[in-house]
């Protein structure tokens, strides 16, 4: 090992290149670089598979902070190669090598992760590979790129595969820790991307292990993402080849209404959508409106965004040389991928129609409904937008302040009646206005814009405040500068709280954006000494207290309406004494999250909620 061969000297380049530039090769040195070291030997296992050689994949999490990933493929070929080196030492230590032995057909790997093993290998502490192949099982050990062990025959095997263990290097990662959350969860993508495909994960540090395995595949996963919600029909499958691609769909129609269209592409899940998601849209609302305008009576068009409400959809590619591009370089580009997509899924998709037509009458009927729900939305948006021009009559129930100057115009919205009436009669008139709404405001996650403009308390609100709604909504026109949430601090306060949140932040965001939006905070409890009478807010703020004046009457506030109108000026609408939370974006879209889990489709997701915080809801904070 003294003189250097010209093709030793290039190695080391290749290994040291990697070492110095990680970033370049797997995107950065975080969490999501150290498990890229894995995707990119699971993705050479998975392409094994695609390639029909392949049936099991078993990644393991080591104690020592290794990991490894075995496989029953063809195994790493270790011929004799150029200037006697093995093909398996050529893959594992130079850039972009693997290809070279095989001209894989639908490769993931050289897609998006696709930078070679030799990159894992270059990053690795140490790295082992052992190789079962032609009845033999082959070793060889590296230590930050470099053989520190002759390729060699450990043993005989009939079985053949491919068993590679790391441990990524301490010198390059800011940190070595695999993620358990993060490896099932692509596992399981994988294993549904992959029908028949099984892949089993253990982790040695805590015992915990899974086994990912579909029958079903892409159809399975449907079914799974749709398994609380009201599908209309069984899960359409379509799969085909055409001009060198393969296409491979499931589909699926609920009543609920939103879209869940997962695209792929070589296995990788292009979030940012690309080429393929375009063809499938395009073919799918073509396909739609052809067999509408021949079977169904009294049938008008519909628009992509008719046709996908209530859609739940997979859409899988294999693209021989896949270009991505974007922010995560997660949009596929191939521009021949969308004509292919779009023809293949209208020809599939109006066949199957025809075929089943109680089905298609279900799901254009569900498209015409959506179609009209969005049309009725546009026409409640109009009619308001054309009552504010007019000159709105204002809600009844309101209690409208005096101050013509609209920076210093304040609107508080209470919960209840008997709340509502302290208010009136605590405001100061001048400046604050009162609109007393009933408990029951409407649910806008799932009655929608059009129901939801149809309920009193929200088309009180919205004529209180004058300024439209949704796209029409125009601050400029809004009647007050600060819109004031104010409802009891139990678990139904925070529930009207969280529903005027969902509303406030789905139909007048920019109320929001521009910090027009607070919540009063009332006093949790009343602490009497003496003649002295302090409001408290909180409950670490109660436990100071007392530990400062010590013996004293403590009364809690169960609501508004337990204030009368002095302490509820005092406490929580006077601006010289009270406490506004701003509402963020973020607390708006928490809400909303909140929101879906308390009132949307997932049962599971609101047990689980409802176990976890039931011992906080004594005093739930927004
Ligand atoms: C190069 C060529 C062939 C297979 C592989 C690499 C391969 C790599 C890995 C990594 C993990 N498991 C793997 N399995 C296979 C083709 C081999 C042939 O043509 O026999």
């Amino acid at each position: 090992m003294t003189d250097y061969t010209a093709e030793q000297i290039e190695v080391l380049d290749d290994m040291e290149a990697i070492r110095k530039r990680p970033g370049m090769y797997i995107g950065g040195v975080g969490v999501r670089g150290l498990h890229h070291l894995l995707w990119e030997i699971v993705d050479n296992s998975i392409d094994e598979a695609l390639a029909g050689h392949c049936s099991l994949i078993k990644v393991t999490i080591h104690n020592d902070g290794s990991a490894s990933v075995e496989d029953n493929g063809r195994g790493i070929p270790t011929e004799m190669h150029e200037l006697g080196k093995s093909a398996l030492e050529i893959v594992m230590t130079k850039l972009h090598a693997g290809g070279k032995f095989d001209k894989k057909a639908y490769r993931v790997s050289g897609g998006l992760h696709g930078v070679g093993l030799s990159v894992v290998n270059a990053l690795s502490e140490w790295l082992e590979v052992w190789v079962r192949r032609n009845g033999k099982i082959f070793y060889q050990k590296y230590e930050r790129g470099k053989p520190v062990t002759e390729l060699k025959i450990v043993g005989e095997t009939k079985e053949h595969g491919t068993t590679i263990r790391f441990k990524p290097d301490e010198e390059i990662f800011e940190t070595t820790e695999f993620n358990y959350e993060i490896i099932a969860q692509r596992l399981r993508e994988l294993a549904y991307l992959n029908k028949g495909l099984k892949i089993i994960l253990i982790d040695e540090r805590t015992g915990k292990h899974d086994e990912f395995y579909s029958e079903e595949g892409i159809v399975g996963y449907v079914k799974h993402l749709n398994r609380n919600k009201k599908a209309l029909h069984d899960v359409i499958y379509i799969s085909k080849e055409k001009n060198g691609l393969l296409i491979e769909i499931a589909i699926q129609f609920t009543n609920s209404d939103v879209e869940n269209l997962l695209p792929f592409a070589n296995n990788i899940h292009t979030v940012e959508g690309g080429t393929h998601v375009i063809g499938f849209k395009a073919g799918l609302t073509r396909a739609l409106n052809e067999y509408g305008k021949k079977n169904i009576k009294k049938f008008t068009p519909l628009s992509g965004i008719d046709v996908r409400e209530g859609l739940t959809a997979l859409v899988s590619v294999k693209v021989p040389e896949p270009q991505f591009e974007g922010q995560t370089k997660t949009k596929l580009t191939n521009s021949e991928v969308k004509t292919s997509v779009e023809s293949v899924v209208y020809y599939e998709m109006l066949f199957w129609l025809e075929q089943h037509p109680n089905e298609a009458n279900k799901i254009i009927e569900k498209c015409l409904m959506s179609k009209r729900a969005r049309e009725a939305a546009r026409r409640a948006r109009e009619l308001i937008k054309k009552r504010n021009e007019i000159g709105v009559t204002l809600p009844g129930k309101l209690a409208d302040c005096s101050s013509k100057n609209p920076d210093e115009r304040e609107i508080f919205i209470v919960e209840g009646e008997s709340a509502g009436g302290s208010a009136k009669q605590a405001r100061d008139r001048r400046f604050q206005a009162i609109l007393p709404i009933r408990g029951k405001i409407i649910n806008v996650e799932k009655s929608g814009m059009m129901k939801a403009l149809k309920n009193e308390e929200i088309k009180a609100i919205i004529a209180a405040i004058g300024a439209g709604i949704g796209k029409d909504f125009d601050i400029t026109k809004a009647r007050y500068r600060r819109v004031i949430i104010m409802t009891d601090a139990d678990i139904d306060g925070a529930h009207i709280r969280t529903l005027l949140l969902t509303f406030f932040y789905r139909y007048m965001k920019p109320l929001i954006e521009n910090g027009y939006l607070y919540i009063a905070q009332p006093p949790l409890y009343r602490v009497k000494k003496g003649k002295k009478t302090y409001y408290v807010y909180s409950e670490s703020e109660l436990g100071n207290l007392l530990k400062r004046i010590g013996n004293s009457e403590v009364q809690r506030y169960k609501g508004l309406g337990e204030m009368n109108p002095e302490q509820l000026w005092e406490t929580t609408m006077n601006p010289n004494n009270r406490i506004l939370n701003q509402v963020t974006i973020e607390d708006a879209i928490r809400a909303e999250n909140l929101f879906k889990i308390l009132m949307g489709d997932d049962v599971e997701a609101r047990r689980r909620f409802i176990l976890e915080h039931s011992k906080e809801v004594k005093n739930l904070d927004v």
